[in-house]
C-alpha cells in the first residue's frame, strides 16, 4: 500500500444509537443495540430476596434498601428504595469492586415511583485527587408507571476509585427491577485503513478534542492513538470554569486581603494531561479568556457571586495573576508534556465585527461578556495577549480563535487587531474553529467552500500561522445515506482548501472523535460513528492523497516506539543527526530533551526515542550511544554552563 493512492469509499454506516419501545417507557443514553450481543455479568430480578449489591450513598443518606413485593416487573419482587429524605438519595450499585476499568458496560433497569416521580439515573466516582465526580446518564425518568433504562454505557479508568451508578430526584420511594449489566463485545477499531494524522504527517498535524470520559473506552483511544494523536485539545477541562476554584480564591483572600490572586486547579484536566504526557501528544490549551465557561464571580467583589463588578485595574491584576499560575502550574506539573499552543482569547468578535455586549455569562442568549462589562470595550484581548506573552512557556504559540470566522464583519475585525498585535510581537496564530454545516446539498452548506477558502486567503495574507481548532461539519438531523454522501463530499472541499493552505497551517484539530461524543450528535458531524467505524467523510478527505504503510494501531504514538532506546549502529546509521541534544525532536534544545533522554533510560519500556531522537540524545561525546551524560550535557547547556554540544569538557 506504500504510496499508493486511497481511492476506497465506503457506503455510509449509520447505527442505530437509541433503542427506544412503548411500554414501559424505554429511556436509552449512549445506548447501544450491539449490547445484545454482550455477556450478562450481573442479572438481579431480586426474587431471591438478595439485594445486598445495592447500597445508600453514605453520610446522610437516609435511604433503606429492602425486598419489596408491592410492585415488580418480572417475578413478584423488587428492590425497594424508602426513607429518601433528600432528592441526591439512592439507591446506588458500585461499579469498580464488581466489573473491570477500560471495559464498556450496558446498563439497563426498571425503575418506578411509588407515586408520580420524577428521577435521574447518574454516575460518580472519585478522580486520584480526592475529589468526587458527578454526571448525570439519563434524566426525566418522569412518570408513575414502570419507566426503563436500557443499555446505557458506563466505563472506567483504574485511577478511579468509589463508581457507582445511582437513581436519584424526588424523595419519593422507588422500586427497581430487571437490574442488568453487560459487558459490551470487545470492538476492534479497522486497522486496514490509514491512520489520518500518518496521511498528513509531512503537511500538518492532526488531533482531536478530547475529554477524561474517552479514556475508558479502549475502541475511542485506539482510534484517537491511530488517527488524532498529533494533538489534543482538552473538550472542557482546561476553560477557566473548571480550572478556577471560587473555595480557594475566597480563601487566599481571606488569608491575604489580596484578592487579585486567582487559584486555580488542574484536578479535571489531570486524567487527560497524565494520558497525554504517558503518549507524548503535544496539547493545545482552550482557552485562557473567553465570555463563556467563565463564571461571574471571577469579575465580582471577593469573588463572590452577586456583589459588585470589580474595576478594570483589579481585573487586569486578576488576569495576570491567573494567566501566571495557568502557565506555571501546566509546566510544574507537566515539564515534559509539549503545550505547543494556545488559545489566548476565545469568540470575542461578533460575526458583525463588534465587541460583546457588556453582561454576565448566559444573560443575552450566552452571548454577553463580563468582559466587556469590566473593561467597557475588547481592550481585554490585548492585554490577556501581552500578559500570555509574558508567562507562556517556550514552544507555546497563542491563538486568537473564534467561529463563523469567515463571516465579514468578524473576519474584517479579527484580521485589523491580529495585524496590530503581531506588528507589537504578541500574536502568533488564529484559531479557526470551523463548526460547518453540510446541510443538504454542496449548495446550500453553510459556509460555501469558496468562502470558507477565501477567509483561509485572507489569515494567510497576514502572515501568521494558521489552525483549524474545532472542526465538525453537521448533517441534517435523521441523516441519510445521501446526506452521508454531502457529508463527505463538503468534508472534502473544506479539506482540499486546508491542504492548499498547508504552509500557513501547522494543526487541524477534529471536534471529537465519534459521533455519538460530539456536542452535536444529533447531527453526526465526524468522521467516525458510534460503532467506531470510519465515515465516507473519512475516506473522501484521504482520497487522492498518499498514505504510508498501514500498520495497527501502536500502543504509543508513531514518533516514540515502545523499543528501548535502540542505539546500535544498525538502526541508526542511516540516520542523520538533525539537531544535536534534541532528543524529543521538537526543533530545539532544551531541558525537556534531558527528561526525556532519563526517561528513556531509566523506564524504556514505558518511554522511549525515536530513532531521529536517538541520533540526536547521542550529544555529549557522539558514538558512545545515548548515556547519562547525555541529558547532564543538555542540563549544562541548559545553565549556560557550557555553550554548545558536543560537550568538550567532559
Ligand atoms: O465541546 C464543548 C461542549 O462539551 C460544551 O458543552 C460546550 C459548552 O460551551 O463547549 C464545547 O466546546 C466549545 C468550545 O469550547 C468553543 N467553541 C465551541 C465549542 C462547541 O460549543
Amino acid at each position: 500500500m506504500k504510496n499508493s493512492k486511497f481511492t476506497r469509499y465506503a457506503a455510509a454506516v449509520l447505527a442505530a444509537a437509541m433503542t427506544v419501545s412503548a411500554s414501559p417507557a424505554v429511556y436509552a443514553a449512549d445506548g447501544d443495540s450491539s449490547a445484545s450481543a454482550g455477556k450478562v455479568v450481573y442479572s438481579f430480578d431480586f426474587e431471591d430476596g438478595d439485594v445486598s449489591a445495592f447500597c445508600n450513598r453514605g453520610e446522610n443518606d437516609t435511604t433503606e434498601i429492602s425486598v419489596s413485593d408491592e410492585a415488580s416487573v418480572s417475578g413478584s419482587k423488587s428492590l425497594l428504595a424508602s426513607g429518601r429524605s433528600k432528592d441526591w438519595n439512592g439507591p446506588a450499585f458500585r461499579l469498580d469492586d464488581k466489573l473491570e476499568p477500560y471495559t464498556e458496560y450496558y446498563i439497563s433497569a426498571k425503575i418506578k415511583g411509588r407515586y408520580y416521580t420524577g428521577a435521574t439515573f447518574s454516575f460518580q466516582f472519585t478522580n486520584s485527587d480526592g475529589e468526587t465526580k458527578y454526571s448525570n446518564l439519563v434524566q426525566n425518568l418522569s412518570g408513575s408507571d414502570w419507566m426503563s433504562v436500557e443499555n446505557v454505557k458506563v466505563s472506567f479508568t483504574d485511577e478511579m476509585t468509589g463508581v457507582y451508578v445511582y437513581f436519584e430526584g424526588g424523595q419519593d420511594d422507588l422500586f427497581i427491577d430487571d437490574f442488568t449489566v453487560t459487558e459490551a463485545p470487545a470492538v476492534e477499531i479497522e486497522q486496514d485503513i490509514p491512520g489520518l494524522k500518518d496521511v498528513f504527517a509531512n503537511d500538518f498535524k492532526v488531533g482531536t478534542a478530547f475529554t477524561p470520559s474517552g479514556l475508558s473506552s479502549k475502541p475511542t483511544t485506539s482510534l484517537l492513538e491511530k488517527h488524532f494523536s498529533g494533538s489534543i485539545t482538552a473538550g472542557n477541562e482546561m476553560k477557566p470554569d473548571s480550572v478556577l476554584n471560587q473555595a480557594a480564591c475566597q480563601a487566599y483572600f481571606e488569608e491575604t486581603g489580596d484578592d487579585t490572586v486567582p487559584q486555580i486547579s488542574f484536578s479535571a484536566a489531570k486524567p487527560l494531561l497524565n494520558y497525554c504526557r504517558d503518549k507524548n501528544i503535544p496539547v493545545r490549551i482552550h482557552t485562557l479568556v473567553w465570555h463563556s465557561q467563565t463564571p461571574d464571580w471571577f469579575f465580582k467583589e471577593g469573588y463572590t457571586n452577586d456583589d459588585e463588578w470589580v474595576s478594570k485595574e483589579k481585573m487586569l491584576k486578576r488576569m495576570e495573576n491567573y494567566i501566571k499560575a495557568y502557565f506555571e502550574e501546566l509546566v510544574k506539573l507537566y515539564p515534559t508534556v509539549d503545550f505547543y499552543a494556545c488559545d489566548v482569547v476565545n469568540e470575542a468578535w461578533t460575526d458583525q465585527g463588534t465587541p460583546r455586549q457588556p453582561g454576565e455569562q448566559g444573560s443575552g442568549g450566552s452571548e454577553n461578556s463580563a468582559w466587556v462589562q469590566v473593561f467597557g470595550d475588547n481592550s481585554f484581548i490585548e492585554s490577556a495577549f501581552t500578559f500570555a506573552r509574558k508567562y507562556a512557556p517556550e514552544g507555546c504559540k497563542l491563538y486568537y480563535n473564534d467561529y463563523n470566522e469567515y463571516m465579514d464583519g468578524k473576519l474584517n475585525a479579527i484580521c485589523e487587531m491580529a495585524a496590530d498585535f503581531k506588528s507589537k510581537g504578541i500574536i502568533d496564530g488564529i484559531g479557526m474553529q470551523s463548526h460547518l454545516d453540510a446541510r443538504q446539498s454542496l449548495d446550500s452548506a453553510f459556509p460555501s467552500v469558496d468562502m470558507y477558502n477565501k477567509a483561509l486567503d485572507k489569515y494567510s495574507e497576514l502572515g501568521l500561522d494558521i489552525q483549524i481548532t474545532e472542526l465538525d461539519v453537521t448533517t441534517p438531523e435523521n441523516p441519510t445515506e445521501a446526506d452521508f454522501k454531502v457529508q463527505a463530499d463538503y468534508y472534502k472541499g473544506i479539506w482540499d482548501s486546508i491542504y492548499a493552505h498547508k504552509d500557513n497551517i501547522s494543526a487541524v484539530v477534529i471536534w471529537g472523535i465519534t459521533d455519538d461524543g460530539s456536542w452535536r450528535a444529533k447531527k453526526y458531524p465526524l468522521l467516525f460513528d458510534a460503532e467506531y467505524k470510519a465515515k465516507p467523510a473519512f475516506y473522501s478527505i484521504i482520497d487522492g492523497h498518499d498514505i504510508p504503510d498501514i500498520r495497527p494501531t501502536d500502543p504509543v504514538p508513531t514518533d516514540k516506539p515502545t523499543d528501548p532506546v535502540p542505539t546500535d549502529e544498525s538502526t541508526s546509521s542511516s540516520v542523520e543527526v538533525s539537531l544535536l541534544g534534541d532528543a524529543n525532536c521538537d526543533g530545539k534544545v532544551s531541558i525537556a530533551d534531558s527528561t526525556a533522554i532519563l526517561q528513556a533510560l531509566g523506564n524504556p519500556d514505558k518511554y522511549g526515542l525515536s530513532l531521529q531522537g536517538t541520533v540526536n540524545a547521542d550529544c555529549c561525546d557522539p558514538g558512545d550511544g545515548v548515556l547519562p551524560s547525555d541529558a547532564l550535557a543538555i542540563q549544562k547547556i541548559d545553565a549556560k554552563v557550557i555553550a554548545s554540544l558536543p560537550d568538550i569538557t567532559a
